[in-house]
């Protein structure tokens, strides 16, 4: 591919005896790698986005660029919570491998990120917003001040992690709540429907600012070298998303725009995970992900590189599919209120199995202390008068041992299947993946969850509101 440090090139290169920038990459090649412009959104569920199928969601940027780019259809976060998801995308390695499992906690001492990867090829690593990491020395960003873009005579890499539109929500504007659809894994009243939009104006004031960020990016001339991915991150914190491994909490939007080597308007069905980004990133920078250290060790081939790989043939269109499985590892350790709750999952492109290992216990957390969105008070209140209320709050809080999805006729997943015999032999071989993949990341369930404990934060103790 054009612009790309091919081995032909690199040797050809080094046969010339021409002068070299940094890596031995001669500077006419090095001049040609693009930018990375990485829009890291905050507990946005991907089918609250225009371009994802919302009709009530105004977000006029995020569709334009879904169609000057590739939108994809089935990309997954492993964890639906903010730090293990920020750190498995930045890391390349999923949470149980990389140590940052629990939320508010940390990755293992010596693991890098792309900043170093990155950093190794020649490109400056900016982070503006929301951290979510550490230590600092796995994840040494400069932080860029200002809204603009960074200033270097290097390509950049910039993650913009916006805090938008994690809650608490502003008050509403520009919607009114009296004419929302809202999802069926939610009660439907008029608190819920206040609070949904208010999250929708958080979302267009998100929207504008990825305006912001395009137009300042055509002007300053670089459009055309820049790969720009915008991501929804993990489920928005309505509950039944945020903090399960459902596709309403695992599954993210992600776009992806690179003018001239990704066809614009396209969309995939590959199946990705964000362990996938950083790998892609380096080859794309003219790397070679299969050299990288991660610095910690038990990658799939029991090395020390990543456990994702790259897409980048899918970006350009050579490949139509990539992953055959991929996986969700919660809990609820460290997540303030609730304490232990182990949650696993593995999905095909169609079919998903979940296993909660601790399910005889009730699901709570902390927006049921506090009623931090203003709508459980109601949701409680509802489920004592109206039984179909309480068949959703209960599938919420009380959930079974083993869960079994169609998730193309049930997208919500609603209607768990998990004893229906026309299934029995795809649940055992999702069974089988997913036990070898938890192999794989020497995750040990109920007594990994046990180990994993987390700062406990100022709701520890307190009493969820029945
Ligand atoms: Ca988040």
């Amino acid at each position: 591919m054009k612009g790309f440090i091919q081995p032909t090139t690199f040797m050809l290169v080094i046969s010339l005896g021409i002068s070299f920038g940094r890596q031995g990459i001669a500077e006419d090649e090095f001049c040609e790698r693009p930018n990375i412009l990485l829009i890291l959104a905050d507990d946005l569920s991907w089918f609250d986005i225009g371009c994802y199928g919302s009709k009530d969601v105004r977000t006029p940027h995020i569709d334009q660029l879904s169609r000057e780019g590739m939108r994809f259809d089935l990309a997954f976060t492993a964890t639906a919570m903010c730090a293990p998801t920020r750190q498995q995308l930045y890391t390349g390695m999923f949470p149980a491998r990389n140590g940052a499992m629990s939320n508010h906690s940390k990755v293992e001492a010596g693991t890098k990120s792309l900043v170093h990867h990155l950093g190794e090829l020649g490109y400056e690593v900016f982070l503006r917003g929301k951290t979510h990491f550490g230590p600092e020395a796995s994840f040494p960003f400069e932080r860029v001040k200002g809204k603009g873009l960074p200033k270097t005579t290097e390509p950049f890499c910039l993650v913009e992690a916006s805090s938008k539109p994690h809650n608490p929500w502003p008050e509403v504007e520009g919607y009114d709540p009296a004419t929302l659809t809202l999802p069926p894994y939610l009660i439907d009243n008029e608190e819920t429907r206040i609070a949904m939009a208010r999250y929708f104006t958080e979302i267009s004031q998100l929207d504008g600012r990825v305006g912001e960020l395009l137009k300042g990016l055509e002007a300053s001339g670089q459009k055309d070298n820049t790969v720009v991915i915008f991501t929804s991150e993990q489920g928005s914190a309505f509950f039944g998303g945020k903090w399960t491994c459902y596709d309403r909490g695992l599954k993210t939007g992600f776009i992806v725009r690179w003018p001239g080597r990704v066809e614009a308007g396209s969309w995939s069905n590959a199946l990705i995970q964000y362990v996938d980004v950083v790998p892609t990133l380096v080859e794309l920078a003219g790397g070679d992900p299969a050299t990288i250290d991660t610095g910690r060790r038990g990658a799939p081939d029991g090395g020390r590189g990543f456990d994702g790989r790259s897409f980048l043939s899918v970006l350009t269109g050579e490949a139509q599919s990539h992953h055959d499985y991929v996986y969700g590892v919660h809990t609820m350790q460290g997540a303030w209120v609730g304490g232990p709750y182990p949650i696993r999952s593995v999905r095909d492109d169609r079919y998903k199995y979940i296993w909660n290992p601790m399910y005889e216990k009730r699901f709570s957390n902390f927006l049921m202390v506090e009623d931090k969105l203003n709508c459980w008070v109601s949701w409680v209140r509802d489920a004592k008068e109206d039984p179909h209320a309480a068949a959703v709050l209960n599938r919420w809080v009380q959930r079974p041992e083993f869960e079994f999805y169609d998730t193309r006729k049930d997208p919500y997943e609603l209607s768990n299947l998990i004893d229906d015999p026309l299934h029995a032999e795809r649940i055992a071989e999702l069974k089988k993946a997913l036990s070898s993949w938890m192999d794989q990341q020497q995750d040990k369930g109920i007594e990994t969850e046990l180990r994993n404990k987390a700062y406990e934060g100022p709701w520890v103790g307190r009493k969820v509101i029945e």
